[in-house]
């Protein structure tokens, strides 16, 4: 079946951004006098509801108080949720996030193969954007002709949604693309739209529920950071995932 289309979850996926989010979400809850302070611990447990705002008000939902306060709490999340991406994105425009190992030849031999290159997540469209644009540069935008994230969808993953829209833009058949996630919630939006998914987890989400990849890598591995132990348990070619074994793999199993 011809592979037509990568679409990449942003998060976790194509850089390790979660503590990057963490620190912004704590030095917003600073600023504006509202006193939490999310350790890694929370933040591993608060990851698992996706999108900023909403992870906000989950925080508010489990903490004891009175109606008017949490009304009021609860008014102020867009508030919140501002200062959060002001603090995230000065921070990934300086160039303090890197892409993790293998997106970026895999990104360009995609390309180079004629597949297309599609975005599907759940952050908001400015913090893709920073994070492009400090990592790419300006090609960026000719490599992803499609960008579907945040609030594009009224239900964030582990819906489908975002993932039908970047398909629905893409013009392009599930069965003719390739997701790749790193969260259980994630992997459970892309298949649910039907796509055949390649999963990398990070330390913030290596204890998910990932039965349902096609393919389960601590990471995409490169030429210069081989992935242990390949070829030969998951990888046949090369220490690293090629554009090629991808396609190859993902035949193999749907046929
Ligand atoms: C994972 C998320 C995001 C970020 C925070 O996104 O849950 O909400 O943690 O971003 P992805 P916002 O789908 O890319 O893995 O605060 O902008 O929502
Ligand atoms: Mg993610």
């Amino acid at each position: 079946m011809r592979l037509d289309a990568l679409i990449f979850d942003v998060n976790g996926t194509l850089a390790d951004t979660e503590e990057a989010h963490r620190t912004a979400f704590n030095l917003a809850f600073e600023q504006l006098g509202i006193g939490w302070k999310w350790s890694r611990t929370d933040y591993r447990r608060l990851l698992l509801t996706t999108g900023g705002k909403e992870r906000i008000a989950r925080h508010i939902a489990s903490l004891d108080l009175a109606n008017d306060d949490r009304a009021e709490l609860i008014a102020r999340i867009p508030q919140m949720h501002a200062a959060k991406t002001r603090f995230y994105r000065s921070v990934v425009r300086d160039g303090a996030v890197p892409l993790r190992p293998g997106i970026v030849r895999l990104l360009d031999e995609a390309a180079a193969a004629g597949c297309r290159l599609a975005i599907a997540s759940t952050t908001t469209a400015v913090n893709i954007d920073a994070l492009l644009h400090a990592t790419l540069g300006p090609r960026a935008l000719d490599l992803f002709g499609v960008i579907a994230c945040g609030d594009q969808v009224a239900a964030k993953k582990p819906a489908p949604d975002i993932y039908l829209l970047a398909l629905q833009h893409l013009g392009v058949r599930a069965d003719h693309a390739i997701a790749f996630e790193d969260s259980a919630n994630g992997l459970r939006a892309a298949t649910a739209a039907g796509l055949w998914t390649v999963v990398t987890p990070t330390f913030w989400t290596e204890d998910h529920n990932f039965d349902d990849a096609g393919l389960l890598l601590p990471q995409l591995g490169d030429p210069t950071a081989p992935l242990a132990g390949e070829p030969g348990t998951r990888l046949r070619e090369r220490a690293w995932l090629t554009f090629a074994e991808l396609n190859g793999l993902r035949e193999g199993a749907l046929s």
